[in-house]
This record gives C-alpha cells, structure tokens and sequence, in this order.
C-alpha cells in the first residue's frame, strides 16, 4: 500500500478538473500539464502546479509520454491519472509509468494489451461463459473460408479489424456476391489505419441497444459492478446521451448482464474502473462487444445512481485499498440523465462550431450537475474534441429525470456558437425516447435538422402515452415490476412509433 501524496493528471478540460477536485478532498495536491493553446484553461488555474508540455497539437503535447513522465518525476507526483482520450488506453504508457516507480490509476498494461485487441478479448472472454455475437474469434483471411462461414451464420455479416474498437474498420455485408469486395477493403483498411490487418465477422445485429456495465475491481481480486449505462442515443458513433438504469433491463437480466460484466473483468485480471459493451437485440439477448479500460466520459450518470465518486475509488484501488463494498451492498438510487453539450450544429450534419462562449450560463437547482471546463468569453479551441460540457440531471424516476433535463436545457444559455443543446431537447421531447423504445439508429431514424426550429407541443397522445407511464411508475413502486412494463420478453421493438 502506497498513499499518493501529488497526483499529476495527463488530460485537459472537464475530466483534469473533475479527476483533481476528488484529489483535492482527498488531501492529495495536483499537477496539471497544459499545451501552448491551453495556458488560460481552468485546469491549469485550479491544480497546485501546472507545466507547459508543448504546442497546441496533441501529438505535440497530450500524447508525449516522455515528456510528461519527465515531468512527473520533476515534479516529484506519486501517481499519473490519464482521464479519457489520449493515453488512457496506451498499454506502453501505463508500463512506463510503472518502469519510472509511479502509481498508473488505471488497470495493468496486460489488461489494457488484452482489451486492446478485439480478438485476444473475444478468446478470453469466450472461456468465461459470456455471451458472444455468432461469428469467428479467430482472425480470417482466407476467402473461400470466411465465405463459406458468413453463409453459415447469415447474412447481413459484419466485417470487424480486430485493432479496431467504437466502431472503426467495420464494414456491413449485405450479400455474398459483395462480401470479396468488401473484405478485401476491410483488410487493407485495417492495415492503414492500425497497422494490423486481422479482421473477424460477426453476424450483424441491425437494431441493438448499447448497453455498457461499469465494473470495478480491486488488486486482490473482488470485481463488482455498477449496474448500466444506457447509451444508444449517438451519431457517428459518438454518444450524445446517457442514462442510467436502462428502462428495457429487469432485475433478473440486470443480474445475468452484470455476472456477465464481472466475468469479463476476471477473464482479464481487470482492476480498476472499466466498462464492459454489449448490444441488446430486439429479443432481449445481450453479446459482448468490447471492454473500454478507461473511466469513461458517462461516467457520472452511474455516480448519481450509486452514490459513488468513482474517481476517489480510482485512486484507493490504485493505492493497494479493498473494494469498500460488495455487490450486494449495491444498490440503483433514482434516474440519471447525461447530455453532451458539444460545440457543433445539429443542422449541419454535427460539424464542429468552434466560437467563443458569448454568453455560457449554467443551469442550477437540485439534482442537476454539470461538469464543464469553460466560463464565459472563453474560445472552444479547435484542436481538441467539442465538447464544452456534460450535464446530469438526477431524479426518483425516468419521467421526472426527463421533464428535470428539459427544464435545465430551457436555462442553459450558451450563445457565440451552435451547440447539441438543441438537439437534446428534441431527444427528450420525442415519444420513442419517452416511451423507451429506441435503438442505436434514433438519430438516422427520427432527427431531421427542421425539426428543431419548431418548438414541440405535445400533442394528445402523448399526453396520454405519458399518463400511462406515470401510472404504471406508481403502480410499480409497490409491485416491484420493471419500469416501462418491460417483462423478461420485452416489445420495446414492436410498439415502434
Ligand atoms: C456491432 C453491431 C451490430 N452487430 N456488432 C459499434 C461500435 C463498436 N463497439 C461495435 N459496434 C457495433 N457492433 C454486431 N455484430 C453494431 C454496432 C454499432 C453500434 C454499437 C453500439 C452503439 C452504437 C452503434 C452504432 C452502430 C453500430
């Protein structure tokens, strides 16, 4: 057990704040490393120390191991937090840091090595009784073979780079007579862009649900989880709203979906935070997608449920601690909802809107967070990603975390540039949000940018679609019956508006 005394976080923005506040009541103090265009930023303002690292481009600065281990041990910081993005899931890097005497708040490299490649993790889960999409765990290159195999499991197939991950180098199969094409992209794609060119195939789910379980495990080998995340609503494979619980989960496939969670954490030797991915089909069968060896930008929505600050169990993990509980201790407090308010124009295909924050007046009132890295008369600088803010609304149910978002987007005020807030509104307004039955194509399915210049009234059936859930969410608090009328056969699907 070593207690850190200085921790130096290698990110910028909302998560170098979020991670050094939560050392801060620790009693822990706080370097921040800062690129040229970031000298005014608030993390720099607020850590104990700050250090230049280089120019504006992150290949210059937020990506310079060296460079920032040197600093480290300059420095004299016990430990090394690298947030989201850029080197948290660099297996070198977190060795490194480990080669130089320094706590990694994270988990070991082998985890984040194993996770890394989608096959290696498809292999080790597989012996662990998790539930995997019908499809190859091996690499394949030989045509006549993947062909005779895509027949087998029926198309539509998925063609995946096994380097790849959050929806990089795949490539949908439709039929045979186009699957040689497209294989032979997917390989060479793989190859560019990873430097690796094995690809798998996987029978292609057409419309999951993105359902993610936060898990934590210690270095003596407990690992529980934190229930779901549920994080279908995104574009381009960018999520711009989470929730927490799922309306389609019940306990009973909670309970399968976390045993499974936990089981991919221990087939990896996984402490620290991390989150299991899997998709949910129409019927309600869940696959294993992916393992993100990170703390996650949705993080918080499972904060507000669980009462947790994530971050603070980081750090005790990372010193050698003992999960302070065990799963049955663990319990779902509420509804949270995440929305992403990025620097872009839901009317122009989500394009980056850099500007300055004119105006940027956050909402407040109680259950309502947000975790930002920007005051007003700032510039979102273009270098880095869009993002301006999270903000989670917290509530007892779904429908009032919902009416609590909608009223917090009406107070936000952001103006000198475009922003999701917009768009967000419109998700919480729309009846497949509302009712629950939505999927991982929402955007491509029901957003069109003209409908954000009128504003929604709700008309008569929703009103009383709303009534409806209302009275069943009362019905519920004593029955113990799943939210949404969700049974173990669930028709989120079919009632499809
Ligand atoms: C899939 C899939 C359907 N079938 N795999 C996208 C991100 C990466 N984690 C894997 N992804 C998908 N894998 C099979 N066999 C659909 C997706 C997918 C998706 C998954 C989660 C959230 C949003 C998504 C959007 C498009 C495709």
């Amino acid at each position: 057990m070593k207690k850190i005394k200085k921790l130096l976080v290698a990110n910028r923005g909302e998560i170098a704040l979020r991670v050094m506040r939560s050392a801060r009541e620790l009693g822990i103090k706080t370097v921040a490393v800062y690129s040229e265009a970031d000298r005014q930023a608030l993390h720099v303002r607020f850590a104990d120390e700050a250090v230049c690292i280089g120019p504006a481009p992150s290949a210059q600065s937020y990506l310079v191991m060296d460079k920032i281990l040197e600093v480290a041990l300059q420095t004299k910081s016990d430990a090394i937090h690298p947030g989201y993005g850029f080197l948290s899931e660099n297996e070198d890097f977190a060795a490194k840091v480990r080669q130089k005497g320094l706590i990694f708040i994270g988990p070991s490299p082998e985890s984040i090595e194993l996770m890394g490649s989608k096959l290696a993790a498809k292999a080790a889960v597989a012996k662990f009784d998790v539930p995997l999409v019908p499809g190859t765990s091996e690499p394949i290159s030989d045509i006549p073979a993947a062909k005779k195999l895509a027949r087998e499991i029926g198309y539509p197939i998925l063609i995946k780079a096994s380097a790849g991950g959050g929806g990089k180098g795949m490539r949908i199969v439709n039929a045979e007579s186009d699957f040689e094409n497209q294989m032979e992209r997917a390989v060479s794609e793989a190859k560019s862009a990873f430097g690796d060119g094995s690809v798998f195939i996987e029978k292609y789910v057409t419309q999951p649900r993105h359902i993610e379980f936060q898990i934590f495990g210690d270095q003596h080998g407990n690992v529980v989880h934190l229930f779901e995340r549920e994080c279908s609503i995104q574009r381009r494979h960018q999520k711009v709203i989470e929730e927490a619980p799922s309306s389609i989960l019940t306990p009973e496939l909670r309970a399968k979906m976390g045993a499974a969670a936990v089981n991919v954490a221990r087939a990896a030797n996984y402490y620290n935070a991390g989150t299991v991915e899997f998709i949910v089909d129409e019927n309600l069968n869940f696959y294993f997608l992916e393992m993100n060896t990170r703390l996650q930008v949705e993080h918080p929505v499972t904060e507000q449920i669980t009462g947790l600050d994530l971050v603070k169990l980081q750090i005790k993990i990372a010193e050698g601690e003992k999960l302070p509980f065990t799963q049955d201790q663990l319990a779902i407090h509420g509804h949270a909802i995440e929305v992403r308010v990025y620097a872009e124009d839901p009317a122009n295909n989500f394009l980056p809107d850099i500007g300055t924050l004119t105006t940027y007046k956050r909402p407040q009132g109680h259950g309502i967070r947000v975790d930002d890295g920007f005051e007003q008369g700032m510039s979102v600088p273009f270098y880095y990603d869009p993002m301006i803010a999270k903000m989670i609304c917290h509530d007892e149910t779904r429908e009032r975390a919902i009416e609590k978002t909608i009223r917090a987007i009406d107070e936000y005020e952001i103006t000198g540039l475009e922003t999701t807030l917009g768009f967000c509104r419109f998700v919480m307004n729309h009846q497949a949000f509302r009712t629950g039955n939505f999927d991982t194509k929402f955007v491509e399915n029901y957003f069109k940018p003209e409908l954000l210049k009128q504003a929604p009234i709700p008309d008569e059936e929703m009103l009383t679609a709303m009534l409806a859930i209302e009275l069943k969410e009362k019905s519920r608090k004593t029955s113990m019956e799943p939210a949404n009328g969700t049974t173990q056969k669930s028709n989120w699907k079919k009632n499809r508006v």
